[in-house]
């Protein structure tokens, strides 16, 4: 069971779901653009209707309280509240006014995150994250925002999983722009990624009475096969480790490094010595402005063991090892486990997990419900690691991915995350079996064996 406070919640994110793309004077973003491109989106979808949560907002919110959270994750679309002038735009504005109200007339928190995914076009033809001035863009935007919201949003989110937003977008080129960076421009869009990052903290901390920050990074926390000191050492130094695999994408130190311990580590500067970017005493003092919680989305992990010489091995699933449906979802509950540990260890802040959850192969049965066992079993399997580490350490809370089914980028409407499932064709709402579990999860304070 968890503490009294615990965050119980459920998350979501605008481009996944709001759909009315061309209403009240919101602006491209480069997931329009993106999804415009043939062959990018699995099934040809994109985002203008999706769950139409722009108009059914107040439905969403309706289905949050009678799930029982206390918290709801979502994020502002930049193009929605800042014009093509770059001026602020009421109408998109009062949207998310609208939607805070709503939420807190049934006693549901907020968690804004100011960034997931949805750059304006118009500042990708600046440049996008190599515009050095993309940190200033950011830091009006954020400015905007909590000026829009005050009195109504106090817990704010800066960044959502930076490493898809730079290895997705701009070397695997699966996401939005789909633009390959060479090597000397992701370290330099990192860098002014994470410039964003603090110049939001400034006006956060500047404009909002009572606030709490994070940035939200995702990974994929390695698990040992076995109880073992050294194993479990040699698991946690590769965890932050600056490896160039599949763990790259998920890196990480150099992400959360400058943020949490003011400097990029020293590794980084001996394997990119050639291609390094200009990084000065006051970026990295601004990067690193104290913030209240680490946020993770973490939905995997893989299985390490020591060789006979004591050499950490990453472990190969075994054949028809147990997985989502989505080829990089395995079920590892353990990752809840060792990934909060890890984190708290090097960085010694209260986690908040941001996003978990299954793709399942969902659809409406014969008697009219949708029943997703699966997805029962891997958030009691999931929470249970959870609870157990918080035993150990302050884990403050838990966002469920996703409230309802949504656009899932490159893959479109094809996997379901969903506690609600989302006919797109009539746009309705149908709660699945695991809705009714997490919502009982919510009552009891949480799992039991
Ligand atoms: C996250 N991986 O993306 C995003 O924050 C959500 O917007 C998304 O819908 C959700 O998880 C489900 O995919 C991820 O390869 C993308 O490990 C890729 C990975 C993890 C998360």
């Amino acid at each position: 069971m968890f503490q009294k406070d615990f965050i119980f919640g459920a998350a979501t994110a605008a481009y996944q779901i709001e759909g009315s793309i061309n209403k009240d004077n919101r602006v491209k973003s480069i997931w329009d653009t993106f999804t415009e491109k043939e062959g990018t989106i699995m099934d040809g979808s994109d985002g203008s209707i999706v769950c139409d949560s722009y108009i059914k907002y107040k439905d969403d919110v309706k289905l949050l309280h009678e799930l029982g959270v206390n918290s709801y994750r979502f994020s502002i679309a930049w193009g929605r509240v800042i014009d093509c002038n770059n001026e602020p735009n009421p109408l998109g504005i009062k949207y998310y006014q609208d939607l805070c109200k709503e939420l807190l007339k049934y006693n549901i928190k907020p968690y804004v995150t100011l960034y997931h995914w949805d750059l304006p076009q118009r500042l990708m033809d600046k440049g996008g994250f190599l515009n050095d001035e993309i940190s200033d863009y950011f830091m009006y935007y954020t400015e905007i925002v909590t000026q829009a919201l005050d009195g109504l949003v106090s817990d704010y989110i800066t960044i959502n999983e930076p490493q898809c937003i730079i290895f997705m977008g701009h070397d695997a080129c699966l996401f939005a722009p789909g633009i390959k960076y060479n090597d000397k421009e992701i370290l330099h869009a990192i860098h002014n990624l994470l410039k964003c990052h603090g110049k939001a903290v400034k006006i956060i901390r500047k404009n909002v009475k009572n606030s709490t920050i994070g940035f939200a990074p995702c990974s994929r926390p390695l698990v040992p096969v076995h109880d073992d000191p050294i194993l479990y050492q040699k698991c946690y130094l590769k965890y932050f480790s600056l490896d160039r695999s599949f763990e790259y994408a998920n890196s990480v130190a150099i992400y959360s490094d400058p943020i949490f311990l003011g400097d990029y580590p020293k590794e980084y500067y001996l394997q990119f010595k050639d291609c390094l970017p200009n990084i000065t005493k006051e970026d990295l003092e601004l990067i690193s402005q104290p913030i209240d919680y680490i946020y993770q989305n973490i939905y995997t992990g893989n299985y390490y063991s020591l060789d006979k010489d004591n050499n950490l091995v990453k472990n190969d699933f075994d054949f028809g090892y147990p997985e989502g449906n989505i080829d990089w979802l395995q079920i590892m509950p353990k990752a809840l486990y060792y990934g909060p540990k890890y984190l708290y260890e090097r960085y010694k802040k209260p986690i908040i997990i941001s996003e978990n959850g299954l793709c399942n192969v969902d659809f409406v049965s014969l008697d009219g419900k949708v029943h997703d066992p699966q997805r029962i079993d891997y958030i009691h399997r999931y929470m249970l690691e959870l609870d157990k580490v918080s035993k150990e350490i302050p884990v403050k809370g838990y966002f469920y991915w996703s409230l309802m089914d949504n656009f899932e980028w490159n893959c479109g409407l094809k996997k379901r995350f969903g506690l609600v499932y989302v006919d797109y064709k009539t746009g309705n709402r149908i709660p699945k079996d695991s809705y009714y579990y997490y919502k009982d999860v919510i009552k009891r304070g949480g799992v039991e064996w």
